[in-house]
């Protein structure tokens, strides 16, 4: 790792600022005024630190002089889709976040119907959209699509599993997807480097499709351009989660305490966490723009293309169409023997000396 990231990626301020109050600098005043709603999923196998780390990313770390409830030390495992709102203001701006966790896959073959849930989430919130936006009160939209999704990875494997790329199929044309790889204090520095090389030659080879952070802009200062360069030198990010607050060099830290030392969160020579956030806060409305552009827009065409019917019931209506389908066959099948009869009869009523001697039927 280069010895500049530190000082790019440190908290500047108090451990719960997270500097989208820096955001006037690097995008458009505009949507800084109306402030930013903006929704975070994550996704990914059981037991992979999903909860851990969206309570380390915001929820728990933005207001550490508050309680919030839930936030246990100990984290259940999530078994259902749970979306919570908090409103964060920094300097004047106002950001309503929501994350919305999900229950993380096994290894069971039959994974659809976890798919189902979480892709039927993401259809519901443009759905929701639409329905608001041809209503009257179109300027107080609430927007809860889902702008961004973390993908999870499990650092024990060797890449992507078959799992993997089926649900990120399944989901590319609908979120962007930013995949990271969990756990990564269980990899020596060497193995996230190949991990990382590995799991991108396959997001590759499967024509995957993941959120691609945009170039700087030439106008831009040139510590932001160097920042986007990192960021995007560190995909998939590496990270590590942990609601315990540990005593390291004379401070509590979020980290993890093992027999020979602690590992710490938001420590960028440990891993990619404080990247990962940097990344989520200075694209917010990079995110938004493309979900809007090209996500919101692939639903909504979808959408017109079926005549207004509902993308949410597309596998309900597959087995509807396919039934219909059979009942047509069924009835043509039906009248095809009807006329075959008429033609038998024709046939022998008509042409009596032919020496047909059939049955009539
Ligand atoms: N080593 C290590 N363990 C972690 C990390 N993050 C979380 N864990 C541990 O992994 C276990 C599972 O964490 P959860 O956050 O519940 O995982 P999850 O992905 O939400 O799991 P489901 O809710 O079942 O999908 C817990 O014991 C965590 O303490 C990490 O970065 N490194
Ligand atoms: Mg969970």
């Amino acid at each position: 790792m280069s010895k500049q990231q530190p000082t790019q990626f440190i908290n500047p301020e108090t451990p719960g600022y997270v500097g989208f109050a820096n955001l006037p600098n690097q995008v458009h005043r505009k949507s800084v005024k109306k402030g930013f709603e903006f929704t975070l999923m994550v996704v990914g196998e059981s037991g992979l630190g999903k909860s851990t780390l969206i309570n380390s990313l915001f929820l728990t770390d933005l207001y550490p002089e508050r309680v919030i409830p839930g936030a246990a030390e100990k984290i259940e495992r999530t078994v259902q889709i749970e979306a919570s709102t908090v409103e964060i203001e920094e300097r004047g701006v106002k950001l309503r976040l929501t994350v919305v966790d999900t229950p993380g896959y096994g290894d069971a073959i039959n994974c659809r119907d976890c798919f189902k849930t979480i892709i039927s989430y993401i259809d519901e919130q443009f759905e929701r959209y639409l329905h608001d936006e041809s209503g009257l009160n179109r300027r107080h939209i609430i927007d809860n699509r889902v702008h961004c999704c973390f993908y999870f990875i499990s650092p024990f494997g060797h890449g992507l599993k078959p799992l993997d790329v089926a649900f990120m199929k399944a989901i590319h044309n609908k979120v962007n997807i930013v995949p990271v790889i969990a756990k990564a204090d269980t990899l020596t520095l060497k193995e996230r480097e190949r991990l990382k090389k590995r799991i991108l030659d396959e997001i590759e080879e499967h024509s995957i499709k993941i959120y691609h952070l945009p170039d700087a802009e030439s106008d831009e200062d040139e510590d932001f351009k160097e920042q986007t360069r990192l960021l995007k030198a560190s995909i998939p990010f590496s990270v590590v989660g942990s609601n315990q607050l540990i005593e390291a060099k004379g401070k509590k830290v979020r980290g993890r305490l093992y027999p020979w030392g602690v590992v710490e969160v938001e420590n960028p020579e440990h891993n990619d966490f404080l990247k990962l956030r940097t990344m989520l806060i200075t694209h917010m409305q990079d995110l938004q723009e493309v979900t809007q552009d090209l996500h919101y827009e692939n639903f909504r065409s979808e959408r017109l293309k079926r005549g207004g019917r509902k993308v949410e019931n597309e596998d309900m209506n597959k087995d509807q169409i396919l039934l219909e389908k059979e009942a047509e066959l069924r009835r043509m099948q039906e009248m095809i023997a009807r006329m075959q009869a008429q033609m038998q009869l024709q046939l022998q009523g008509g042409d009596g000396d032919s020496g047909v001697h059939g049955h009539h039927v």
